[in-house]
Order: structure tokens, then sequence, then C-alpha cells
């Protein structure tokens, strides 16, 4: 029977602009996704945020739901749109996070915020977006203004969430908001959502947060080679995917080889001195999403190009200064997002950075599949395939600690079925399924075995 340590931190996780819906009201802006998923064509099915889960005025409804399950901690993120648009405070948007603050508190459950799960407040894209320093500064205003407001009951800060996403997605593959596809100017992006890291540390640490605990979340990529001869491409990926935004985060410089290998696109110029210092503030916690790994091999030329990272033929590629890396296809079993289901990946990710950060402890801020769920005339949602990719997740992280790595928490992804990007509604990544038309709440299969793992703090069998 696998156990976690005692004061291991069992939540799930959700992102505004995915839950919320009141896209609308009380004063909020429109963000970024608000303008990429009402443009046609962009988002499947031409689905988009504006109702979401409703989850704005569920919001009791989805504390008891939590409550129910017996997590420690919640994630979510809050809407800059919604509490600061146009660069004004919108005091409707901050009551309400207020209330979802303590309303967990009432609960028991310690509310673990994301400042930015990528939705840029439109006016700051219109002004250039992330590629623009100013950006930077703009979010260390609106971290200024949450930690004022709630700094004073929240647990831990995670300042961005994924930024790869947020400058190669959004700036240089253009599938996910602003859907640009200019690779430069999705560097800059990297260097400014560094900046802007280190600049909201500092401010939240200048307000009545001064007792949380500060981290981010990065979609760290573990990446492996095909074989011993792939060595560089493995070193290339890693460069740009994760080392890019741990190395002036953890250690207040980019890596040589990162510069080097980039220097087609940009000379990096946007780098100020003392802006590494600057993005190298002391956390307390890394947050590491995880959900497969990457398999990647030298590309000789010889055969067309393997591209299995998520981009089309022809299309703009996320990996910039990666034409000779191809991107393999790696064996099944696959959830609906057609990603491999291999947990070695978290294993050893959790224990390379134990090994290259020692003095960082880690939590797992987002894990959890897609898979269509199995709704039988008693009402119940049989997911068996979710619970056996947890408990396999789950095994391998408690390994991860059994090996030295120092994990505090683990996040499911997600409470509920959500608004999934680009894929719309059709990704269900829910442990609660939410009921399509009524927005309903129904627990599926996973929810009530997580609800037993959070209860005895171990895994089952
Ligand atoms: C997270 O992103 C987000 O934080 C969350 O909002 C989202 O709902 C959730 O995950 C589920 O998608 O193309 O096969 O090489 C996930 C980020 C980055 C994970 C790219 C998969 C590559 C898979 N993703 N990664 S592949």
């Amino acid at each position: 029977m696998t156990a976690f340590p005692e004061n291991f931190l069992w939540g799930t996780a959700t992102a505004a602009y995915q839950v919320e819906g009141a896209a609308a009201e009380d004063g909020r802006g429109p963000s970024i996704w608000d303008t990429f998923s009402h443009t046609p064509g962009l988002v499947a099915n031409g689905d988009t945020g504006d109702v979401a889960c409703d989850h704005y005025h569920r919001l009791d409804e989805d504390l008891d739901l939590l409550a129910a399950l017996g997590v420690g901690a919640y994630r979510f993120s809050i809407s800059w749109p919604r509490v600061r648009p146009q660069g004004r405070a919108n005091r409707p948007g901050l009551d309400f996070y207020e209330r979802l603050v303590d309303g967990l508190l009432a609960r028991n459950i310690a509310p673990v915020a994301t400042l930015y799960h990528w939705d840029l407040p439109q006016e700051l894209e219109d002004a250039g977006g992330w590629p623009e320093r100013e950006t930077a500064y703009r979010f260390a205003d609106y971290a200024t203004l949450m930690g004022e407001t709630i700094g004073d009951r929240v647990h831990t800060w995670i300042t961005l969430n994924e930024p790869w996403c947020s400058a190669y997605l959004g700036y240089a593959s253009g599938v996910h908001a602003p859907g640009r596809t200019e690779p430069a100017a999705a560097l800059a992006a990297v260097h400014h959502l560094n900046l802007g890291h280190g600049l909201a540390v500092q401010a939240l640490r200048a307000t009545g947060a001064k007792d949380a605990k500060m981290s981010v979340t990065l979609n760290l990529h573990h990446v492996r080679g095909v074989s011993e001869a792939d060595a560089d491409a493995v070193r290339r990926a890693d460069a740009v995917a994760n080392r890019a935004f741990l190395g002036p985060m953890l250690e207040g410089a980019y890596p040589r080889d990162l510069i080097e290998d980039t220097a087609a696109v940009t000379d990096w110029s946007f780098v100020r001195d003392g802006d590494e210092a600057t993005a190298c503030q002391p956390i307390d916690v890394l947050g590491v999403n995880y959900y497969n790994p990457t398999l990647v091999r030298q590309w000789d030329g010889s055969s067309e190009r393997a591209t299995a990272d998520g981009h089309q033929d022809g299309a703009a590629s996320p990996w910039i200064a990666c034409e000779d890396v191809e991107f393999v296809q790696q064996p099944g079993p696959y959830t609906e997002m057609g990603w491999n289901i291999d947990e070695t990946g978290l294993t050893e990710l959790l224990l390379r950075l134990h090994r290259d950060h020692p003095g960082t402890p880690l939590m797992i801020t987002e894990n959890g599949a897609a898979f269509a769920d199995v709704v039988t005339p008693d009402g119940r949602v049989h997911d068996e395939r979710r619970v056996d990719y947890l408990h396999r997740h789950l095994t391998a992280v408690a390994e991860a600690i059994a090996g030295g790595a120092d994990v505090r928490g683990y996040f499911v992804w997600s409470l509920m079925d959500n608004f999934e990007w680009a894929h719309g509604y059709a990704k269900r990544f829910g442990i609660v399924r939410v009921e399509p038309g009524t927005l309903e709440r129904v627990w599926k299969d996973s929810a009530h075995w997580y609800r037993d793992v959070v209860a005895t703090g171990k895994l089952p069998g």
C-alpha cells in the first residue's frame, strides 16, 4: 500500500477562463481568450468560455463539492481582466475572489491562487502583449492589487501557469491566444514572462502576502532521446522547453546553449542588466504540471521529419531552434488528447529536478487525463481509465519521494470538465462531470476514488 507524507497537500485544480463563465458581467473586461474563442475557426465547435461551467454563479455549490471531496487545497486562477480591466481595480470582480477565498477557508481548504492562467487583458495584447516589456510591469501592478486584496488569506501564490504555453503556443505556433506565429516575439515573451514572475513575487512579498508561500508552475517536458546518438536533440529541446525558465527563475541566468541555439531568431537584446537577477526570486515551492513525456531524435534529413508534438504538418512549430529535432510518436496507450500514458516520466522528472535544484521543494500542480465518460442508467459515471491514470501517476510520485525528491502535494487536473482551450468542451478532464446543457455536477467514479485517497493519504490496493 503506497502511503504519502503526513502533511502532503491533496487538491484539485481549475483555471478562471475554463470554468467561470460570466464573461461580460460585473465589469469584467475581455481577455485574449475571449477574442480568440470568438474568432471563427480557432476553437473546436465554435466553443467559448462565455458560460463555461458557470462557476461564477455556482460558487457556493462548487465550494461544497470541494468540501465533500475532502481536499486540503484548491488551486484556482484569478481572471486578470475581471479584477483589473483597463488597468483599474474592479470591486465586484475582487469581491468574487474574496468570497472564494473566504469560502475555502471556512471549509478548511487552503487557497492556492494562480495569478496568470493565460487570460491576458485584451488591451495589453493590443499594446503588444508579452513580447513587450511593459506587460511584465503591468503584471506586477496586478500582483500588488491581489496581494493587497487577499494576500492575508492565500496559502500559496503561483505567479504564472505554464509560461511555455503562453510564449510558444501563443506567439510561435499560434494554437493558443493571441494566435501569433512570430518566433522572435515568442522568445521575447519568454523573457518578459520570466521577468514578470520575478516582479510579481517581489510585489506580493511587499504586500499582505508576506507569509504566503511563493511558487510558479511550469509544464516541464521530460525529454528522452530514441538512442544515445540523440543527446544533442534532447539538449536542444530541453533548453527551449525547460531551462529557458528554470535558468533565470532558479539560477539567475539564461543557459548559454539556449542563447547560441536561438541566435538566428533573436539576439536577446530585450534582456537588460539585472533582469535575470529579478527573475530569480527565492520561491518556496516549484509547481510541476505533468501529462506525458516527450521523445526526440536527431533528424538526418533523409525522410520526412516526424512532428508528433502537437503541431500539424506545415503549421508553425512551438519548438523554436529545433529544426533538426524530430518529435517521435510514442507507444500507447493514449488519452483522448492523443497523449501517451507513461508515468515513468513523472518519476524521472521529479528526480531530475531534485538533483538539479536540490533546495527547491516540488508540488504537482496539475496531472490528469481526458477520457470519454460512460454513463450507465443508474446515473453513475464510469471512468476507470482515469482512475488507472491517476493511480499510476500517484504511484510514480511516491516512487520519486522514496528516491529523495521533496514533493509537497498533488493537484488533480481537473475538479470538473471544463473549457479545454482550443479543443473546447469536447475534451473532458474532470473527476466531476459537468452535464452538457444543465451544467449539473455529477461525481465520476474517479471522484469517489480520489475522495478515499485524500481521506486515507494512501492508494488503495
Ligand atoms: C495544461 O496544459 C493547462 O494548464 C490546463 O489549463 C489544461 O486544461 C490542461 O493542461 C489539459 O490540457 O502534443 O503530445 O507533445 C497542458 C499543456 C503542453 C500538455 C503540451 C501536453 C504536449 C503534448 N500541454 N504537451 S504533445
